[in-house]
């Protein structure tokens, strides 16, 4: 055998065998066909024995040397293709945590915020308690006396048609109502400070209102107004003018203009209408101010001596302010929104801005 065995030759058949292996399994199977008892080597190893000692000296020699050479090579061979398989594995297993698939998880709770007449009523009450009011509120739902009685408008009194009033089906026809204004809250304030000892008042009384008014650019059926009241000793319409400036200023800024102009409410004596430049037009006229240039933000006047009486407040010791202001329309005129529709249509797109 040692005549005819090609060691050199099957170190390269070894080689060629181990340098194709491309997976762990086939490694194994290289190796036992290279060095496993039933390799080529391992038969010639076993036939050394039956050699003279020279030439069992030589090839002895010559046969630990190829498998020293075929060890190597197996070991280099096998550590490649376990990294090679490792990186595969890695790559076939690799979760991008930079990005996800839209729908694949959740998406993030988003954090609302208040609606912008709630933001506005909230910076009209902070504009009034600067300057020293209290806040008070009072109900939606009033009586005929309340809402119209006590305010001087007694029934059949042509100043009725002023409020297009929502009735409930509730006791005596046309007795109960959702109020149309908030100047009822004035009653409940005066009132309570007569019963009270309460006197004098400085307050501002926001909230809810409802008239069968048709939505339009400026008007809703549902809308927001603050009230205010001022009841003390030496009370002037230059107060109520001042009162009036000052919040102008506050809460709109220096830019917009405002006016009075004579007006008539029952409950106030002289009236006036307060009206400030429209800011959507700032002042040229268009559809919004109804090509006016101005915006009617509420009305206001010295408490008429009538309504003193309803109240059991007695007019030559007191004298009074009022107005009330559409809350909706101080968020429209603040933000330059030309239909108020929009602030009940709940697009998110429009509410996100604000
Ligand atoms: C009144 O409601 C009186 N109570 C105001 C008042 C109070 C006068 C105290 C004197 C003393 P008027 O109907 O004009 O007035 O409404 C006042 C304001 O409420 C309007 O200028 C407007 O800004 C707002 N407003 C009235 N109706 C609507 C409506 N349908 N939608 C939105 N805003 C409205």
């Amino acid at each position: 055998m040692s005549d005819t065995l090609d060691v050199d030759g099957l170190v390269e058949q070894a080689r060629a065998a181990v340098a194709a292996a491309t997976t762990t399994e086939e490694i194994r199977e290289v190796i036992a066909s290279v060095a496993g008892k039933k390799s080529p080597i391992a038969q010639a190893g076993r036939s050394l024995g039956g050699l003279e000692p020279d030439a069992r000296k030589e090839l002895g020699q010559k046969l630990h040397a190829a498998r020293a050479v075929i060890e190597q090579l197996v070991e280099e061979r096998r550590s490649q293709i376990s990294a090679e398989e490792l990186a595969r594995d890695m790559e076939a297993g690799r979760i991008d945590l930079t990005e996800f698939i839209e729908g694949s998880i959740p998406a993030p709770a988003t954090r609302g915020h208040l609606h912008l007449v709630t933001q506005t009523r909230d910076a009209l009450e902070d504009v009034f308690v600067g300057m020293g009011f209290e806040v008070a509120e009072g109900p939606e739902i009033e009586t005929d006396w309340f809402n119209f009685g006590a305010l001087n408008i007694p029934p059949a009194h042509p100043a009725r048609g002023m409020w297009d009033t929502f009735y409930l089906d509730l006791g005596a026809p046309e007795s109960t109502l959702l109020r149309t204004h908030t100047s009822p809250v004035q009653i409940h304030l005066m009132e309570e400070a007569v019963s009270s000892g309460g006197l004098p008042i400085h307050a501002v009384m926001p909230g809810r209102c409802y008239r069968r008014d048709t939505p339009d650019a400026r008007h809703l059926p549902v809308f927001h107004q603050i009230e205010g009241l001022v009841v003390d000793k030496g009370i002037t319409f230059a107060d109520l003018a001042g009162t009036i400036e000052v919040f102008t200023s506050a809460y709109f800024g220096p830019d917009i203009h405002s006016r009075l102009r004579p007006a008539y409410f029952p409950f106030t004596e002289p009236s006036a209408e307060f009206e400030v430049t429209c800011t959507i037009c700032h002042g040229e006229g268009c559809r919004t101010c109804s090509q006016t240039g101005w915006i009617e933000l509420g009305g206001c006047g010295m408490v008429d001596p009538a309504v003193f009486g309803a109240v059991g407040i007695d007019p030559d010791q007191w004298t009074g302010f009022a107005f009330g202001f559409g809350i909706d329309r101080c968020a429209q005129m603040r933000h330059q929104i030309a239909d108020m529709r929009a602030l009940i249509e709940n697009d998110i797109r429009f509410l996100r801005q604000f």
